[in-house]
């Protein structure tokens, strides 16, 4: 399954298009299935309609547990690194894992969960989390994890928006020198949640926490009251395996779908290949489970492989930026899986935090979630990979389940900034804003994939038809990425960034008209218009234009206020970095707010602006940019 040189990824390449199902059906043979498949696929992108594997059973746990009790279970699956390096980092082997989300499989069904049951998972990064998440796949529950820096709100949205019965979480999290009080973050939210019956907490931080009776318990009690041994629910296919939220152009966030079969290939397939990873090797990946990133490469597609996945808790810069080089020296990292913000973020400190840290383990680096710019690129090829490590710059989205266009380490020469090609299986092509492809190389459009694989999204939860509307109507017969993207004279991808209204501020996704909604919900305000603007670290920054006519003394109070309001709607991974007071937004006579201009203006620009023509009151922009250059 492991493509070693160029000449059989471009033979992989070729076969995987022209007979996509006998690929995928070879690719499926190093996985284990309770019974086989009668189709491999079955599509149409109109209604979407999509199905991997039909007729199939599996499950996703018996590929990442149990198929390696027998020659690795001794092999460590988890190593946890915590947030406080003075305290000890813990590994659990295979057979340790297994028996310990069987066993917690027990605690959820004890607590009345069962298949298709959907549970929100709110907790800190602890092994328990990847255990919660292994045990609900375990029964056949729908898991819905959310990031520990969502608000009480955002988390009411999703628990109702799912109807989830069950919610694990823990009393709280460390991040950094902060802690994070998860249980009463869940208590708010709650709340509005009518379908919640049980709330299991972990105890992590030992912070005092309410617990409200016949509804919370504690996960230490509750696994007392049960055994290890948990047969796993035999799934389809195209059952549920999760939904993941995630930001889009709306003020909603869609609860995307995967389902278990696809998934699985797809995450192990692409783990396998784009890492290139060698049994016994330590893979460290940085991202939080409550991201896909988390999802499909800390948990789902390393453990299906039988790899050792780090998983840390901390920050990286706490206790000091030498916290990743310390991980990697410690544990003998040999892939470090990273985002391009925490790269310029560490790049900051200089050379300094390096100093005398071992990273000779380091065999392939990797990046994720946003374009990396070429200083981030060199400086972590140099400093990092001591320019011996090949850097898989990785695009892919929440909706793909897994890695698309990206280098395959070892395989696939790199080139600064570029994702370089597509994986076997994935058939990019841009177009125009008619839909029109644009073909040959040294040319821009809209990415767009144009045939199915097996990871893809099957649906929005609950809303089929929101699906349809986002990702296969705005071109006929296409998957719409949302991002625009450069194919330049080697053919080689290059992701330019995201042509709606969806930012992305260090890695995460998040919808201007979200910003928007939680700042219209201070008192004060009238109106508001996010746009992101270039940010050195974050990657982009969030720049807001608020209308407040009664604003009476401190600006800087107000400003908090909001700030205050983003966090409470949201959290505080919303919260703008700049915001200006305006007394009106520039809009065009049908009422639509011109976000390019606002756009330019958060740039710095405030000459050429553009076609301005259109504008309803075209004095509003001047003083716009007047208040900008104060700001
Ligand atoms: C994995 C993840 C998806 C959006 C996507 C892009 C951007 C992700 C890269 C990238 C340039 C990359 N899922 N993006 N990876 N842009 N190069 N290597 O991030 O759903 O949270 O975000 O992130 O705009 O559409 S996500």
């Amino acid at each position: 399954m492991q493509i070693t040189s160029f000449k059989q990824y471009e033979e992989d390449y070729k076969k995987s298009v022209e007979n996509p199902e006998q690929f995928w059906g070879e690719v499926a043979q190093n996985f284990q299935w309770r019974k086989p498949w009668f189709k491999v696929l079955s599509w149409n992108f109109n209604e979407p309609n999509i199905k991997w594997f039909e007729g199939a059973k599996l499950n996703i746990t018996e590929n990442c547990l149990d198929r390696h009790l027998a020659t690795s279970g001794d092999k460590p699956a988890i190593i946890w690194e915590p947030n406080n390096p003075e305290e000890e980092s813990v590994t659990l082997t295979y057979k340790m894992l297994h028996e310990r989300v069987c066993r917690f499989a027990n605690v959820l069904k004890r607590n009345g969960a069962k298949k298709g049951d959907r549970i929100c998972i709110y907790m800190p990064m602890v092994p328990e989390l990847a255990i919660a998440v292994l045990a609900c796949a375990r029964i056949g529950a729908v898991h819905s994890v959310v990031f520990g820096g969502f608000s009480a709100k955002s988390i009411a949205d999703r628990i109702n928006d799912a109807q989830c019965k069950l919610v694990i979480t823990a009393d709280g999290a460390y991040r950094g020198s902060k802690q994070i009080p998860l249980k009463d973050v869940i208590d708010d939210a709650l709340i509005g949640c009518p379908t919640v019956e049980k709330c299991i907490v972990l105890t992590h931080v030992r912070t005092p926490v309410s617990m409200l009776k016949g509804r919370d318990v504690w996960w230490e009690d509750e696994v007392k009251h049960v055994n290890d041994i948990c047969e796993a629910e035999e799934m389809d296919a195209e059952d549920m395996l999760f939904i993941l939220y995630t930001s889009g152009s709306t003020g909603k966030p869609k609860g995307v779908v995967h389902t278990c079969g696809g998934y699985m290939v797809y995450a192990g397939y692409t783990f396998s290949n784009v890492f290139n990873y060698q049994p016994g090797e330590v893979y460290f990946c940085t991202a939080d489970i409550g991201w896909i990133t988390g999802h499909s490469y800390i948990v789902y597609g390393p453990l299906s492989q039988g790899a050792t996945s780090v998983l840390f808790e901390g920050i990286p810069t706490y206790p000091s930026p030498s916290r990743f080089w310390d991980i990697v020296e410690k544990h003998k990292v040999n892939t470090l899986y990273t985002a391009p913000t925490a790269i310029r973020s560490l790049m900051s400190y200089g050379e300094e935090p390096l100093n005398g840290k071992d990273l000779s383990s380091i065999r392939v680096l990797g990046s994720v979630g946003e374009p990396i710019n070429e200083e981030a690129w060199h400086w972590f090829d140099e400093k990092i990979g001591h320019g011996k490590a090949p850097i898989v710059d990785t695009w892919w989205q929440t909706e793909t389940g897994g890695i698309m266009i990206s280098p395959i380490a070892t395989v696939t020469k790199t080139k600064p900034s570029f994702a370089t090609l597509p994986l076997p299986g994935i058939q990019p092509i841009l177009v125009d804003e008619n839909g029109k492809e644009i073909e040959g190389n040294g040319v821009m459009g809209n990415l767009c994939i144009k045939f199915p694989w097996p990871g893809m999204l099957r649906t929005t939860y609950g809303d089929h038809e929101r699906c349809k509307q986002t990702y296969f109507s705005t071109y006929e017969n296409l998957y719409f990425t949302g991002d625009g993207c450069l194919r330049d004279e080697d053919g080689y991808y290059r992701i330019t960034g995201r042509v709606d209204d969806v930012l992305n501020v260090s890695g995460h996704r998040i919808g201007t008209a979200e910003v928007e909604n939680a700042i219209n919900m201070h008192a004060g305000v009238v109106e508001s218009a996010v746009v992101g603007y270039p940010h050195d670290v974050k990657g982009q920054g969030i720049y807001a234009f608020v209308i407040y006519p009664e604003m009476h003394g401190d600006v800087e109070l107000s400003k908090k206020d909001i700030l205050q309001t983003v966090t409470r709607v949201i959290g505080a991974i919303a919260k703008p970095d700049k915001i200006l007071f305006v007394s009106g937004l520039p809009k065009t006579r049908s009422g639509k707010i011109m976000r390019r201009i606002l756009r330019k203006i958060a740039e710095g620009e405030t000459t050429n602006l553009g076609d301005t023509s259109t504008l309803l009151d075209p004095a509003v922009v001047e003083e716009i940019i007047e208040a900008s250059k104060k700001l």
